[in-house]
């Protein structure tokens, strides 16, 4: 969508929305996010809290105290609690309202305390909250609000350990509601006591039930009228249905209305009409005590026998992206129109599903998915594991509860989940007897989970995600409990190969025929600064990523007993244990941490959206060696154009058909800007075109002849090439050759010996940014031979060393725990000498800046007749070198 576009869409909707709910006249939402202020404390002890002394900082809501220091070099992020203080004036209209907070959700526990008094606690980080203030309030004076928040690990409480981050704060909006003495309401849940169910639809009549939970809380009896009614999308009421009703004093029940609607519009991702149900409360003399508006919409899904979905009837193959709510320094308080432009961008991309995962998220992206047709499931964050108590279980249940009666009326949602991969991180390995008895308990947990989702809503259908480890779920009985077993399947990444995956699909297929089959993951890291002639596992180039899309998506299409699948993930996430190239980001995403479409999302878009685009690759800074002022370059476009023609510096080179919605080019690009421009026409033959310039960077293979207008800059233990923040590009390393330039002798670690394929160390390297130029290297070198003019250089050593505390990788899929590589390496300590004269001496990169901490030499030097001659002579251990950049200066 384009931002003229999408800019119009996100007012509509907000039009839509602010119809939904804030013209009651006796049900005032109003929005209080401003005036807070905010202080870190870890004493946790309430008293001293709420006496703090402490500066405190005006903060605004949206707001998480995490949103850096998840990013910078310091392992781990506080998770403490915080304290936010806010004051709120009781006006004289207000007086006889009923009077609420509203907390969409505080991450991850929160107590609210009126004028010091303690008033409402709340467990979970991804479930809205409501609290009657009312009775605590004094009138004419500004009462004190404090809330105390905290995302302290909680053994009772999921999640409890996840691949990704458990911010915490107040991180979603908060409103003021008032309302009339007798209301709609589930506040114990969080909710607003409509619960609409479509029991019967189909294109010629649909049925509608609400069922509506009101609350009397004046000591008089109440004859009320209770009315729904239906709007259509241009405002017109369409149907409606009036009961009379009485409560008694201090009384909540539930009332059930059932309406018709004649020839609905069917609710679909290519039409997702959308009705209004308006709920009103009103007495005797025609005022309108509460009024509630939801979202409504007409469709009815089921899975055939072949476990096929469909939807109004009609197959339907799910697809689309599993989705993290945080963003590219915010952490996880990001305003809602960045968080539905999310949908739209999934929308844009052909998708036609949200896997809203691993927790609930804000309502505005179900809103939008409900507007833009976008089918969703939800689920609870118990990941990895559980705790075996009574108060898990109960939180547990609770946080499925309020998911369900908080999002229960969105018509996008059609699946409820509540397990991802408990299998995962078994506990008691050595002890089989006791890892029988949790397993079991894993069993009988997900067995709650279930019977109370189904009560909860029978008309929905509910899911466990499961990681590859089939026969272990099915050991342990998890393969039986939920409608639809996901399955987070990774071969390609975390082990085997891309191929494997058909294969695996296959597998679970003949083995669970029984039950609907959903990809609820699947994905490789793709680090859009790195690209590669020969891709490999675990390299995180583009290029890898788009081979290993090409492969699963070929496999997910041709399989119609696939019901649906999910990438993992739309959008890069944080998740501050990971140290792959980008630490404490989790780099699956098809979109960057701040929403740049990477070309893996180009990749769906073309395949999955009929509208003609062509879209050259993101890779447009490139350097190479060639011995001529030109080199024949690979170019990817990405298009659902049948055949597209490309213009290179305004000359044509030939034709080229699309193959599974690329077309490739291996064609001339000069050294400098090269100007590119493809064009294709579509069946109708309307003409779409792109172009962009591709900067080339060409290194002679002998530097005699290079003008070093650009540094030169190699990455040793890479055959990757690498674009850092200046957008100057990393060759790879590259080996000495008579009349040429490069390294000698030595290995790349990681790569030559590694016995398995593995790129570079997965270790955060302390001081920098450019962690890939750190995270590979090359060891036991004799001499780096650079046959530059004769001239004066500026020489950059880049070093960092590792220990034998290898990582393991944090999500090894595989189950094989003992295929990392292990290295021991003894002190390594070792001169450089430029054109034979000592620069460096005595170099012991650990000791001088400590392991996995990136260090800098720099030195200058003037060329001989055969240029740069850098030895590396060991004096204990061996020599080693990360990366260097040699600029001339005179
Ligand atoms: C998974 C997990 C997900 C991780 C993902 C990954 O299977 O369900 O939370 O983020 O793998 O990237 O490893």
């Amino acid at each position: 969508m384009t931002g003229k576009k999408y800019k119009s869409f996100v007012f509509l909707l907000a039009c839509f929305l602010l119809c939904l709910n804030v013209f009651s006249q006796n049900r005032k939402v109003i929005p209080y996010n401003s005036g807070w202020s905010f202080v870190k404390d870890s004493s946790n002890n309430l008293s001293s809290i709420v006496n703090l002394n402490k500066p405190w900082q005006k903060v605004r809501i949206p707001h998480t105290w995490n949103a850096y220091d998840v990013m910078d070099d310091t392992p781990g992020y506080y998770r403490g609690t915080g304290v936010y203080k806010n004051t709120i004036h009781l006006n004289d209209l207000s007086v006889g309202k009923r009077i609420f907070l509203q907390f969409e959700a505080a991450g991850q526990e929160a107590q609210l305390l009126i004028n010091r008094q303690q008033i409402k606690d709340h467990k979970g980080g991804y479930t809205q909250f409501i609290a009657e203030i009312g009775p605590f309030l004094q009138k004419g004076k500004d009462n004190e609000v404090i809330l105390i928040v905290t995302n302290k690990f909680n053994e009772n409480l999921p999640p409890l350990s996840a691949d990704f981050t458990f911010f915490g704060g107040l991180y979603r909006k908060i409103a003021i509601i008032e309302t009339s003495e007798t209301y709609f309401e589930d506040h114990n849940f969080g909710a607003n006591g409509i619960y609409i169910t479509t029991p019967k639809v189909d294109s010629s009549q649909a049925k509608v039930n609400v069922v509506a939970q009101i609350k009397n809380s004046s000591n008089q009896q109440k004859e009320l009228k209770l009315r729904n009614a239906i709007y259509s999308r241009e405002g017109i009421e369409i149907s409606f249905s009036e009961t009379r009703i009485l409560l008694k004093q201090n009384e909540t029940k539930r009332f059930e209305q059932a309406l018709e609607v004649k020839n609905p519009r069917l609710w679909s991702p290519q039409s997702p009409n959308l009705y209004r149900l308006k709920t009103q409360l009103i007495d005797s003399d025609g005022n309108v005590l509460d009024e509630i508006n939801n979202p409504l919409a007409f469709r009815w899904y089921f899975f055939n026998e072949d476990k096929v979905f469909l939807l109004n009837g009609k197959p339907l193959k799910l697809i689309g992206a599993s989705r993290h709510q945080d963003f590219k320094n915010m952490g996880n308080a990001v305003p809602d129109d960045l968080q539905i432009e999310d949908v739209s961008l999934l929308k844009e991309m052909g998708g036609n599903f949200l896997r809203v995962a691993h927790y609930p998220q804000t309502k505005s992206v179900l809103e939008a998915c409900d507007s833009l047709g976008i089918i969703t499931s939800i689920e609870i964050p118990i990941v990895n594991e559980i705790t075996e108590s009574e108060e898990f279980t109960q939180n547990s249940l609770h946080m499925q509860q309020e998911m369900i009666r908080q999002y229960y009326n969105h018509p996008s949602v059609v699946i409820w989940g509540y397990m991802n991969e408990v299998l995962l991180r078994p506990k008691f390995n050595n002890n089989k007897e006791r890892q029988k008895i949790y397993f079991e308990n894993i069993r009988i947990l997900a067995q709650k989970l279930e019977n109370l989702t189904k009560k909860e809503d029978p008309s929905r259908f509910t899911m466990i995600a499961h990681h590859g480890n089939f026969n272990l779920y099915n050991q342990v009985g998890l393969n039986h409990i939920s409608d639809i077993v996901g399955w987070n399947l990774y071969p390609g990444w975390y082990g085997g190969k891309i191929e494997d995956f058909g294969r695996q699909l296959d597998q679970i297929h003949k083995d669970l025929k029984e039950k609907p089959l959903l990809v609820t993951e699947y994905g490789a890291d793709v680090d859009p600064r790195i690209n590669v002639a020969n891709p490999i596992r675990f390299d995180k180039s583009i290029e890898y990523g788009i081979a290993y899309h090409q492969g699963y998506i070929k496999d997910i299409l041709s399989r119609p007993f696939v019901a649906g699948a999910m990438a993992w993930n739309l959008a890069d996430f944080s998740s501050e244990t990971r140290e792959e190239t980008m630490p404490h980001i989790n780099n699956k995403g098809l979109l960057t941490l701040d929403r740049q479409a990477k070309d893996t999302y180009w990749l769906y878009r073309t395949r999955f959206n009929d509208k003609p685009i062509v879209k050259i690759s993101n890779w447009i800074n490139r350097a190479t060696v060639s011995d001529t002022n030109f080199s024949v370059q690979s170019i990817n476009v990405y298009s659902n154009l049948n055949k597209l023609e490309l213009f290179v510096n305004d000359k044509t080179v030939e034709a080229a058909t699309v193959n599974d919605n690329i077309a490739n080019w291996k064609t001339t690009l000069l050294n400098g800007k090269n100007k590119v421009l493809v064009r294709g026409y579509s069946n109708g033959g309307q003409l779409f075109a792109d172009s962009t310039t591709i900067v080339l960077n060409l290194l002679p293979a002998s530097l005699k002849s290079y003008d070093f207008r650009k540094p030169l800059l190699m990455s040793f233990g890479d055959t990757r090439s690498y674009t850092d923040t200046l957008g100057y590009v990393w060759l790879p390393e590259k080996e000495f050759a008579f009349g040429s330039w490069g390294y000698v002798g030595g290995k790349a670690l990681f790569r030559e010996n590694a016995p398995r394929q593995k790129y570079g160390v997965d270790k955060n390297i302390i001081g920098t940014e450019e962690d890939p130029l750190y995270q590979t290297q090359r060891m036991g070198l004799n001499k780096l031979i650079f046959d530059v003019p004769r001239g004066t250089y500026h020489i950059e050593f880049l070093f960092a060393e590792f220990n034998d505390e290898q990582t393991k990788l944090l999500y090894n899929l595989t189950g094989n725990e003992n295929q990392d590589e292990k290295w021991n390496l003894s002190e390594n300590l070792f001169d450089i000498k430029i054109n034979g004269k000592r620069v460096i001496r005595d170099l012991n990169v650990a000791k001088e800046s400590g392991y996995f901490t990136a260090l800098q030499k720099s030195i200058t030097a003037k060329s001989k007749a055969k240029g740069l001659i850098i030895e590396f002579d060991a004096q204990k251990g061996e020599p080693l070198i990360n990366a260097i950049k040699i600029s001339k200066i005179k």
